[in-house]
């Protein structure tokens, strides 16, 4: 071989070898300096934090700290008191924590002081709608990380690395649950062989603090029990899901519980049997109980009826309040349809006063343009977290009716649907990665602001050591020329999709079944019609927007005063969900002075202008980001760009058709037509169904 040709392959080697692929997450940052540790306790969770401080001390070099277990009152099960040169805890899985946070601090330039750092919630999950198989419900990152199907259940290297990786990014952020699959479950999940896989995810996630759980089919005992009937108050019934329970347990003694998605979506549940949610609920937890498991009941259910789609769960669950075990939970998407880019908080939050109650969250962009869009969450999970209830007077916010603080409940939660999968950076788009890690900071801090999280995620994920041009003066033109302005486009990166997508309170105008791309016209005949966008806008000749209040569906009801009134009174509802409960005239006139057709004109044009600003910002970041990551969120940002004229374009031209107002003559005329973009819409529905 040629000198020469060595020489090239060997350059093309090294940077294969060097290339930057996300996979580090944000804990890329190595030690600067030396640290000695004392610690008279070992374990397998211990020797992860010494490890952390030795491979990533940032703080004095030579220094010397002690990591302790005390008994203190202040303290709770998972949190630490934090100092220069101590962390203290009254858990190993505390100590660990606190390790992190120290290195965080470090890495971000935070100050160290005396303090006591508890968690929020107690129980802080991801779940994963992974299906055995491999594949991923509404997943955009590559196949699972745990599961390649039922005649792959055997355990490799490469799955052992990948766990622990996992179990590692998941710690450093809190993260302390995990459902190792797909909420629509199969029924396969609890025979023995797939059983003892999870175990071994379970072995590998232990040491970080991590339990394991299991969503279930509610069908189980028929279908892999050979039982004539799952119905939860028959004897044979409850004996399979007690021995079942005592199978999981012996193989996973820390084992977690049940996730349970029951008469929803064509699911199976305790319906099936003329039985309620709480029979098939208590069913569980009976099971459960004995090992301190609990469950986390889904209260997604709606059913194709006349009633609107938003109250449904409301009407099923609230006469159930207190009816439940106590180690049952109610999880509850974060707002009443599903997972939409703006939603207003469930009504259930704060109103079942008896049982408690956890937020569901979605880290998966199911409808925020998947791994392809830059949208940062953790500004909708604030704006929701702090959503004022008032069921308990002022102050009772979303977080403190879920958190434990307002009503005495045992178990306080919260769940993230997973945006995680087999892709080198894991969760598809470099910026999806701020997503994970600011869920893991909410949950448990939902006090932190997205600006924190935000400035933590860009210095912890990037940074001087993958400087593109390395003649920049780090710390001055980075916080100026990167930090500041990526950190802005973030905090505005939410505002910006629901402008191009569905302003003022449009919701569930997508292209069918995959969610991605507009699709406000789709009815096929004989469709559910709350499976149709027209059902959602309700755009006829007068007017659009659903009718919400008292006039119509009378969801607002389900709001506690003075809230209700508030939202019901066209006046006082904040403009941003307007016609998520009002059906208004296109002339009605806005705040600004505009009417509603032209304001939603502009603000289709707002988003599409911010996602043009995005891209410049971007391009001007280049010196200080690896050449790999840069050119992959640029590529992205061409993307999202496209897509948010086109959801512009749809949209608009496709309600014209009832307004029958020109768009405002100063905004930039439509570059699609609506012929051509219902044929790509054809296509894309045919394909994804
Ligand atoms: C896991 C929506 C999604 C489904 C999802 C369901 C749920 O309908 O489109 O993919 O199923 O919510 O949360 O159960």
């Amino acid at each position: 071989m040629k000198t020469t040709n060595l020489f090239l392959i060997l350059i093309l080697l090294s940077t294969t070898l060097f290339a930057e692929n996300g996979s580090e997450l944000w804990l890329r940052k190595k030690a600067t300096s030396n640290v000695n540790i004392n610690c008279s306790k070992s374990s397998a969770t211990i020797q992860i934090a010494l490890n952390e401080l030795k491979n990533g001390w940032q703080g004095e070099d030579g220094a010397t700290i002690e990591l302790k277990i005390v008994k203190d009152k202040q303290l709770k099960a998972d949190g630490f008191r934090l100092n220069k040169n101590s962390i203290q805890a009254t858990t190993d899985a505390g100590l660990l924590y606190g390790a992190y946070e120290m290195l965080r601090r470090q890495h971000t330039g935070q100050e160290i002081r005396n303090e006591v750092i508890n968690s929020d919630y107690n129980l802080r999950l991801l779940n994963h709608w992974d299906n055995l198989n491999g594949s991923i419900e509404r997943g955009y990152a590559g196949r699972s990380i745990f599961w390649h199907g039922t005649d792959s259940l055997e355990v490799s290297e490469n799955d052992l690395k990948k766990w622990k990786e996992y179990a590692r990014a998941n710690a450093s952020v809190g993260i302390n649950g995990t459902v190792l699959n797909n909420v629509n479950a199969s029924p396969s999940v609890l025979t023995t062989p797939v059983l003892e896989r999870a175990k071994a995810v379970a072995d590998v996630l232990r040491p970080y603090g991590i339990k394991t759980y299991l969503a279930v089919n509610f069908a189980s005992p028929e279908v892999i029990g050979g039982l004539e009937t799952a119905d939860p108050l028959d004897p044979e019934v409850k004996a399979w899901w007690n021995d079942k329970v005592k199978e999981i347990y012996a193989l996973i003694p820390d084992f977690g519980g049940f996730l349970v998605k029951a008469n929803s979506e064509g699911q199976p549940g305790p319906q099936n049997f003329g039985r309620t949610h709480a029979d098939g609920a208590n069913m569980m937890a009976e099971a459960l109980q004995p090992y301190n498991g609990i469950v986390m009941w889904r209260a997604f259910v709606y059913n194709p009826s006349d009633e609107d789609r938003a109250k449904q769960a409301y009407n099923e669950f609230m006469p159930l309040d207190g009816q439940f075990h106590e180690n049952v939970i109610i999880q509850v998407k974060n707002g009443p349809i599903d997972f939409q880019p703006r939603e207003p908080f469930s009504p259930l939050f704060g109103a079942m006063k008896h049982t408690p109650v956890m937020p569901e969250l979605q880290i998966t962009m199911e409808y925020l343009g998947q791994s392809v869009h830059l949208v940062f969450l953790a500004t909708m999970w604030e704006e929701f977290l702090k959503s004022e209830t008032w069921q308990e007077g002022a102050g009772s916010t979303v977080a403190r009716c879920t958190d434990g603080s307002i009503f005495n409940q045992k178990h306080s939660a919260i769940a993230g649907v997973a945006n995680i999968g087999l892709d080198d950076n894991w969760c598809g788009h470099d910026f999806a990665q701020a997503n994970w890690y600011a869920f893991g900071r909410q949950a448990w801090n939902h006090s932190l602001s997205s600006a924190q999280i935000a400035e933590e995620w860009i210095k912890l994920t990037f940074g001087p050591d993958s400087f593109n041009d390395k003649e920049i003066t780090p710390e001055f033109e980075w916080n100026l020329a990167f930090v500041e302005p990526v950190k802005n486009m973030m905090l505005e990166s939410r505002e910006a999709t629901v402008n191009y997508m569905m302003p003022l309170g449009l919701h569930h105008i997508f292209s069918a079944h995959a969610h991605y791309g507009p699709g406000p016209w789709w009815a096929p005949p004989g469709m559910r019609k709350d499976w149709t966008p027209p059902y959602y806008h309700q755009a006829d000749s007068l007017g659009i927007g659903f009718d919400r209040t008292a006039a119509g569906s009378n969801a607002i009801s389900q709001y506690h005063e003075p809230l209700a009134t508030q939202l019901g009174d066209v006046n006082m509802c904040p403009e941003s969900l307007l016609l998520w409960f009002h059906h208004l005239p296109w002339d009605y006139q806005m705040k600004n002075g505009r009417s509603l057709w032209d304001e939603m004109c502009y603000r289709y044009d707002a988003g599409v202008k911010q996602v043009r600003t995005f891209q410049q910002l971007w391009d001007k970041t280049e010196r200080f980001v690896d050449p790999e990551r840069f050119a992959a969120v640029q590529h992205k940002l061409t993307e999202q760009s496209m897509n948010a004229l086109e959801w512009k374009d749809a949209c608009l031209l496709y309600f014209q058709q009832f307004s029958k107002l020109p768009i405002p003559y100063e905004l930039e005329r439509p570059m699609h037509n609506l012929d051509e973009l219902l044929k790509r819409d054809k296509v894309r529905v045919r394909r994804s169904q």
